[in-house]
């Protein structure tokens, strides 16, 4: 056709060989889910000096280094339990520099707490049970980059999730006893400091519903995968509220405020960590009196193993792992297809360790003749909620997206 002669197609060609060369031939991605995987590696040096993402986290994106932000490959989060070094980093702020967990302490204050406490990490450790979860960790805006109208903000593909096992005490323990009842949300406060360098401003205060907060999944938390949390996961005390957007599990956690009203810190209101009510035409300003808080996350699933972009001898059997979860609790199937959706097939998909613990699916597939394929993976809640094929829902910030996993596969004549 005429048309792939023109100057543009002819850019955009060259641009495909660029990224080609960048990936060492190895950049065979489904459309929609660009060569990034690949791209700005040299970039990560330029890391706040809080940590060295090339020596801490080698293999992950940097998205931006002030605030820190930086993604996991898919094919980097194949581990049951996510280590550290491949655990995604979102800051909104400046991390605090002083986290000596002998010093810190933690205040639970708030209009509805009816008698103000406050705890060192020992005396939590002390007065409470110390427990240990596998606990889903996954960014409200992961999945945003594929957004159409696109919407400002980390341009997140994949890889803002996670799943360590994280040490504390359960939130419900320390606040049952000064609950007051007209509690109706437990907001945070932290240490890290605004990028503006405004002291009177919070880079985030973040929250959940008492009811969340009163149930037994919540943590306050310590320790990560056995050791203490990293600086740069908010040592030495943050929040899990699993299930949530990862913005309620505030780190570095100083304060609780327990409120007799949805809490209004930074980042609760507006169009932050919030969607339309109801579903709006993509490129729609949204008002804010029709934007509601995101509360559960939906249903997910991420193929962690092969890498997409694999070549395979036709004829050779292919084994297919990777991980499911979902904010309303245990996933009950995952499906992969092989031709576009066109067919399914059940994966076998293990237990999870607990309520919001991701599960692990493994699959055997042999493709049917040399080509291009992809393989798609699509997971369903106990709630019977399914992944989308399509990216679902926009809205103005980019939250959501819970569209199935998709990864390219060649298989050699
Ligand atoms: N104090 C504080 N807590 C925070 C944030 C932050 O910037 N400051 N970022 C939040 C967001 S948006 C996410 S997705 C998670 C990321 O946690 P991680 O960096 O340990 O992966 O922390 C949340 N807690
Ligand atoms: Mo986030």
């Amino acid at each position: 056709m005429k048309a792939s002669k023109t100057p543009q197609a002819l850019s955009r060609r060259a641009a495909l060989r660029k990224g080609l060369a960048v990936a060492g031939g190895a950049a065979l991605l489904p459309s929609g889910l660009g060569a990034l995987l690949w791209a700005r590696p040299e970039t990560a040096r330029a890391a706040a000096p809080t940590i060295d993402l090339l020596k801490d986290k080698p293999g992950l994106r940097l998205l931006g280094d002030r605030p820190l932000n930086a993604e996991t490959p898919a094919h980097l989060l194949n581990d049951f339990v996510t280590p550290a070094s491949k655990l995604f980093v979102r800051n909104n702020g400046v991390p605090p520099v002083n986290t000596d967990p002998g010093n810190w302490m933690l205040e639970i204050t708030g209009e509805a707490c009816e008698r103000p406490q406050r705890f060192s990490i020992d005396e939590l450790k002390a007065r409470f049970e110390v427990v240990t979860r596998h606990l889903v960790l996954e960014c409200g805006g992961n999945g945003r980059s594929e957004f159409r109208p696109r919407v400002s903000g980390n341009q997140w593909t994949t890889g803002a999730v996670g799943c360590p096992l994280w040490t504390g005490v359960r939130l419900a323990d320390v606040l049952k006893a000064v609950v007051a009842p007209n509690a109706v949300y437990v907001g945070y406060e932290s240490a890290d400091t605004h990028l503006s360098g405004d002291p009177k401003k919070q880079p985030i205060s973040r929250g959940i519903p008492i009811e969340k907060a009163l149930e037994d999944d919540c943590l306050l938390a310590f320790e990560m995968n056995g050791a203490p949390i990293p600086d740069v996961h908010g040592a030495p005390l943050r929040l899990i509220a699993p299930g949530y957007p990862g913005s309620a599990s505030g780190k570095w956690l100083t304060t609780l405020l327990i409120r007799d009203r949805i809490h209004d810190g930074a980042k609760m209101t507006g169009s932050s960590y919030r969607v339309p009510c109801e579903p709006v035409a993509p490129g729609t300003k949204v008002p804010d009196e029709a934007m509601c808080i995101i509360e559960a996350m939906p249903v997910k699933s991420l193929i962690t193993a092969p890498r997409s972009g694999l070549s395979l001898e036709a004829g050779e059997p292919l084994s297919l792992s990777g991980h499911a979860w979902s904010g309303a609790g245990a996933i009950t199937e995952v499906a992969l297809s092989t031709d576009f959706g066109a067919s399914w097939q059940t994966a076998r998909l293990g237990a999870a360790e607990n309520r919001f613990g991701w599960q692990r699916f493994e699959h055997t597939v042999t493709l049917p003749g040399p080509g291009y394929y992809e393989i798609w993976a699509r997971a369903t809640d106990e709630a019977g909620a399914t992944q989308p094929m399509l990216v679902p829902g926009w809205n103005p910030k980019g939250y959501l997206n819970n569209a199935a996993h998709r990864i390219a596969v060649q298989v050699l004549a």
